[in-house]
């Protein structure tokens, strides 16, 4: 069940320019930066606020690092702008296979590692109205017995 608007995902050409406009202009600080190679991104979480659930909503700042990722292949039709929108669920298995199964296209076989240790998947745009999906399920806290 998807249960959070986990983030929205906007492309920039510069993170740090970017990072320095969120906060300067709303007040929003970087909780969580990291490069995701596999997707071919480096990013900035900015944690916006909790949710009913446990979790919380953030928007994640992009940038590519090589222009042939989605997000620089994205960027060079478009510029910058708003990627993708990202919902949350406690279980991004079964809701890839319940979403796939209405026939929507799920990009992965298996969810992929997403920010901060998710796990993510990917619905095609042309399926949901001209909107890149993510689903994502946060990794669990970290256990302080261990
Ligand atoms: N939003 C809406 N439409 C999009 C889109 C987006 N973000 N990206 C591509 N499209 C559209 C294009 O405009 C194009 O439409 P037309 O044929 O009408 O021109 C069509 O989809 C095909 O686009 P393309 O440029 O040829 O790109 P690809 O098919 O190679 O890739 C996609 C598109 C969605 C499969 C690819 O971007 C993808 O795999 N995305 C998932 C991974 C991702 O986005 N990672 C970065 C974020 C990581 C994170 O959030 O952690
Ligand atoms: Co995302």
């Amino acid at each position: 069940m998807l249960t959070r608007i986990d983030h929205i995902g906007i492309a920039c050409s510069d993170l740090d320019t970017t990072v320095e406009f969120y906060r300067a202009t709303y007040g929003f600080e970087v909780f969580h930066t990291e490069v995701n190679e596999e997707q071919g991104v480096r990013e900035a979480m900015l944690r916006i606020n909790g949710t009913d659930d446990g979790g919380a909503s953030y928007i994640q700042l992009l940038e590519p690092t090589r222009p042939d990722s989605a997000v620089g292949k994205w960027l060079a039709k478009n510029g910058e702008g708003v990627h993708h929108i990202a919902f949350g669920t406690p279980d991004v298995d079964a809701d890839a296979a319940a979403i796939g199964g209405k026939g929507v296209r799920v990009l992965y076989e298996q969810p992929r590692t997403g920010s901060m240790g998710s796990r993510i998947t990917f619905l095609h745009p042309k399926d949901c109205h001209g909107v890149l999906t993510e689903l994502v399920t946060s990794a669990p806290p970290a256990d302080p017995e261990h």
